[in-house]
């Protein structure tokens, strides 16, 4: 089987694409999980959520995208067939549907924000942003650290990636190249990029090829269902494989810290001001900043 990143398929068990590891077993062992996260950059963790409460979110966001006509009226709402000529939705910051009972059920929920402090060893808090995705036909995510997004206040910011829904390949999913958090030289160049203050493409690759030859590793992915979570820092380079499907894939992606250190400004409060400078005048293009670096 092959699943294509951008323009690239990558051939499932080759020399580029393996499988996540999968952490669950160690869900409540806290020190394991925290020398795993060190060690991998990731935790894979089925069943964070609670699958109904996760359920009940994804109908909420059905809801709002039939009303915007990105939904094939003539099928089951619960299969999210893409309407003709419909592209898909990036829904961050959009409160009427992020901001839902539902919705915050899953990404706020007390055991969800205790399983944080447990493993950040203090009480921890989650940004008021929530990023809310809505992927239409042929499209991914570009490889990136998240830090070049949300890096303002603590580093020890992590994201939760969540399907809200069943996730098998034909539909996109996530992908971690491993052993990426210890790429130092990319973590002292790109990984100290603000987008805001540089204005800078943020993805540091488009082709998944270039980044395992040139750095090593494997792009590691799998298939979610319901409930099923993926954790990770912000120095861990990943990406999202295509959806060739004709359905949307739905997922959010929402980001959690220590309570008692610095939050990055942008994503906090009542109405957060977001990405404020980025993509205004002109953009720096990654392959310049990367030929300066020498990364
Ligand atoms: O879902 C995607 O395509 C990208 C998600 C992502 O980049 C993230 O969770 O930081």
């Amino acid at each position: 089987m092959h699943l294509p990143i951008g323009a690239v398929p990558l051939e499932l068990d080759g020399p580029y694409l393996g499988h996540l590891d999968d952490h669950t077993a160690l869900r409540d062992d806290f020190p394991a999980l925290r020398e795993r996260l060190a060690s991998d950059g990731y935790l894979r963790i089925r069943g964070l959520h609670d699958p109904a409460a996760v359920q009940a979110a994804r109908q909420r966001l059905l809801q709002n995208l039939a009303a915007n006509e990105q939904l094939d009226p003539a099928r089951p709402l619960d299969e999210a067939w893409i309407a003709p000529g419909a592209k898909g939705q990036f829904l961050g910051g959009a409160k009427a549907v992020s901001h839902t009972p539902e919705f915050l059920k899953v990404v706020e929920s007390p055991a969800l924000l205790a399983w944080f402090a447990n493993l950040l060893e203090g009480p921890a808090l989650t940004f008021d942003y929530k990023w809310i995705r809505a992927i239409g036909h042929g499209a991914n995510t570009g490889a990136h650290f998240d830090v070049v997004y949300m890096g303002r206040g603590t580093k020890r910011l992590y994201t939760v990636w969540t399907p809200l829904g069943d996730l098998t390949y034909d539909l996109g999913t996530l992908a971690i190249l491993a052993g990426s958090p210890n790429l130092d030289r990319v973590r002292q160049t790109y990984g100290e990029m603000d987008v805001d203050r540089d204005n800078v493409e943020g993805w540091f690759s488009k082709d998944p090829r270039e980044l395992v030859d040139r750095y090593g590793g494997r792009w590691l992915t799998a298939e979610f269902a319901m409930g099923d979570a993926l954790v990770f820092g912000m120095y861990t380079m990943h990406c999202s494989t295509n959806n060739t499907s004709q359905r949307l894939r739905l997922s959010c992606d929402t980001r959690y810290q220590r309570a008692d250190e610095p939050a990055d400004e942008r994503w906090v409060g009542a109405n957060p001001k977001a990405h404020y400078a980025w993509g205004q005048g002109e953009t720096v293009s990654m392959a310049t900043m990367r030929e300066r670096w020498g990364v």
